[in-house]
This record gives structure tokens, sequence and C-alpha cells, in this order.
């Protein structure tokens, strides 16, 4: 049997805003995937040894406090450093359409922001994973 896309969705920094990431894991398991929730107020370095230890395809950052340019930079250092950045990475949540580019030149794959459909997310996630 196929195995599930694993994902961990992360909340870096002071950030506190819930709402958009409790929806996505929601409405990801429902379609299939496998979510794990970091919890609040992780570094970059925390998330990246979490994606390690649970061995996930994907990690996904839901960032609404302005910091993502900051806080993208470190993880993909860090990936790069524990050697996983093969893994896909997605960030999601207000993004200003000026800093996409620069986010993918981090080594962000794809930015999701305010209205994003559930169903374009999952379809993304098995595409991308199915090509790593
Ligand atoms: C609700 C809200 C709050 C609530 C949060 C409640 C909670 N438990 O989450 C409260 C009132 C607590 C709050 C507090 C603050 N807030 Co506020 N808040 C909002 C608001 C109005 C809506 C956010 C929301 O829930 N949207 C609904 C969800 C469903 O949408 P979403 O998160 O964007 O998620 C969707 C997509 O982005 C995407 N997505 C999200 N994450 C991810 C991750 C991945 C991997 C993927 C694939 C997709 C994805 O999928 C979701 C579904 O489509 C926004 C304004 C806005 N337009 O976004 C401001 C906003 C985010 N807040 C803002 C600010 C400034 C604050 C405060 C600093 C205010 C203050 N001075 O105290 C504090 C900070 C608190 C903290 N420590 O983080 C600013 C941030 C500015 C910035 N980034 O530059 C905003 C943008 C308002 C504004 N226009 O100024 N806030």
């Amino acid at each position: 049997m196929e195995q599930p896309i694993r994902l961990l969705l992360a909340k870096i920094g002071l950030d506190t805003h819930t709402i958009g990431i409790t929806v996505l894991a929601k409405e990801l398991r429902d379609r299939g995937i496998e979510v794990i929730f970091s919890g609040l107020k992780q570094t970059p370095e925390q998330v990246v040894r979490a994606a390690l230890q649970e061995d996930v395809d994907v990690i996904g950052v839901s960032c609404l406090s302005g910091g993502h340019m900051t806080h993208l930079k470190v993880l993909a250092e860090q990936m790069r450093a524990l050697g996983i950045d093969d893994r896909i990475l997605i960030v999601g949540g207000v993004v200003p359409e000026e800093d996409v580019e620069p986010l993918k030149t981090i080594g962000v794959d794809r930015v999701f922001t305010m209205g994003a459909n559930m169903d374009d997310i999952a379809a993304y996630l098995r595409s991308a994973v199915a090509a790593a």
C-alpha cells in the first residue's frame, strides 16, 4: 500500500495566530495526509530536529508575524546542516507578494497565502512529493 505523505506543520517564534494552521491540519488529514504539529513558539532548529525525528516528507511553516524571511532563512540553513534539504519546504500565512521570489531563492518550494484552497494544497503536496 502507498505510504501516506507525512507533513510537519510548524509555528516559529512569538507568532500565536493559530486559526489557519488548525484549519489546515484538519483539512489535510481529511485528505489522507499525516499531519504532525510542532506546537507553538518553536525555533527553526527545533522544527528541523522534529522533521528529522519524524522523518517527514514536507515541512510546512505557518507565519503571520512578518518574520518569515528571517525564520525561513535559518530554517533552510538548518535543513542543509542536518542533511534534510531534500524535503519539501512550504510556507503559508501573511506573506507579501514581493517576498515570494526571495523565499524561493532561500529554498522555499511554494508559498500559500490567505484564501489558499485546501484541494490545491493537497494536490501540490502529492505532486511535489512524487517528484522529489
Ligand atoms: C485573527 C487574527 C488575530 C487573532 C489570532 C487568534 C488565533 N488564535 O489565531 C488575535 C486577535 C489574537 C491576533 C493577535 C495579533 N495580531 Co493578528 N490577525 C488576525 C487576522 C485578522 C486573521 C488571521 C486568521 O486567522 N485568518 C484566517 C486563517 C484561516 O487564514 P490564514 O492564517 O491566512 O491561513 C490560510 C492561508 O494563509 C493558508 N496557510 C496558513 N498557514 C499555512 C501554512 C502552510 C504550510 C500552508 C500550506 C498554508 C497555510 O491556509 C489557510 C487557509 O486558506 C489577521 C489579518 C489577516 N488578514 O490575515 C491579523 C494579523 C495576522 N495580525 C496582525 C498583528 C499585527 C497582530 C498582533 C501583533 C496585534 C497586537 N498588536 O497585539 C497580535 C500578535 C499575536 C501574536 N503573538 O502572534 C497583523 C500581522 C502583520 C504582519 N504580518 O505584517 C495582521 C496581518 C493584521 C494586519 N493587517 O495588520 N490576531
